[in-house]
């Protein structure tokens, strides 16, 4: 059960979500807890939105997770496919360009580039694995655009490869399907809305800064969304899939935002 404080109980009132929130962790992206921070959002105010009846911990997260999915959908509503994240000279890029990963810089997946394929699977035409050849040879593009990530940092670096609707197109994918799932070398994975990988400035990136990806920037490959956060930008990719089944992520699966957008 969820605690109240003294003068709470004095007041007869509902604990706040905010005391709430202290009590069940992460269960929510930055944003979004914010939000809610913000309106003081009461337990009563969150069971209208979910639905949901709160009396403990679990049916706290279970209409969170609920609210969240809702968000998601809104915020897909809201997603302009064809308006352009902003973009930025050379000049500007942030040096040296940040790492991160769910582990320390000690633990950096080394993909060894002989062996790689890069496997494509789900409602897609052309099931064929592809070698780094393969994607070095289809025409490439390039962008200077802003990182965002949760954890309150951002940085901006450019990143060149592969658009992936171009991508799409060529491996006959499902473009009305609803979901692109990635796997990674490292055991992350996550997934992405097909108007997000339809959107022009998406990349299957191959190199940084004008170099081929660095094993910290997620050699051999990574998708790079300058509309989306960084936890939704997978690096190390070593499948891709097209489905109609909600595939989750590594950190939404533990309650970050799906859509992600910034
Ligand atoms: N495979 C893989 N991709 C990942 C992650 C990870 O741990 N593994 N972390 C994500 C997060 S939270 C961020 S902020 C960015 C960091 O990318 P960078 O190392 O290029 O700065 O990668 C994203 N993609
Ligand atoms: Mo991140």
């Amino acid at each position: 059960m969820i605690k109240k404080t003294p003068q709470q109980i004095a007041m007869g009132g509902e604990p706040l979500l905010k005391d709430v929130l202290k009590d069940v962790g992460r269960h929510l992206d930055q944003p979004m807890r914010r939000a809610f921070l913000q309106r003081s959002l009461s337990l009563g105010g969150l069971s209208l939105l979910s639905g949901c009846a709160i009396v403990d911990e679990s049916s706290v997260e279970k209409a969170l997770l609920k609210v969240s999915r809702f968000n998601d959908k809104v915020q897909a509503w809201l997603f302009d496919p064809n308006r352009l994240a902003p973009t930025y000279p050379d000049s500007m890029i942030t040096r040296p360009f940040p790492f991160n990963a769910y582990y320390g810089e000690d633990e950096i997946r080394e993909v060894a580039e002989d062996s790689y394929r890069l496997e494509v699977t789900g409602l897609v035409a052309d099931q064929h694995a592809w070698t780094l050849a393969d994607l070095r040879a289809m025409p490439q593009a390039d962008q200077v655009t802003r990182h965002i990530c949760v954890e309150g940092w951002s940085a901006i670096g450019k990143w060149g490869g592969v658009p992936f609707a171009s991508f799409l197109r060529r491996v006959g994918a499902d473009l009305g399907a609803k979901y692109v799932g990635f796997k990674c070398a490292d055991d992350y994975y996550t997934s992405i809305d097909m108007a997000t990988a339809l959107h022009p400035q998406t990349l299957l990136a191959l190199t940084y800064d004008g170099q081929p990806l660095p094993p910290r920037y997620g050699f051999p490959m990574k998708l790079r969304m300058p509309t989306k956060l960084g936890y939704k930008n997978p690096k190390h990719i070593q499948a891709i899939f097209v489905t109609n089944t909600y595939p989750g992520g590594y950190w939404e699966d533990q309650g970050y935002n799906w859509f992600g957008g910034s």
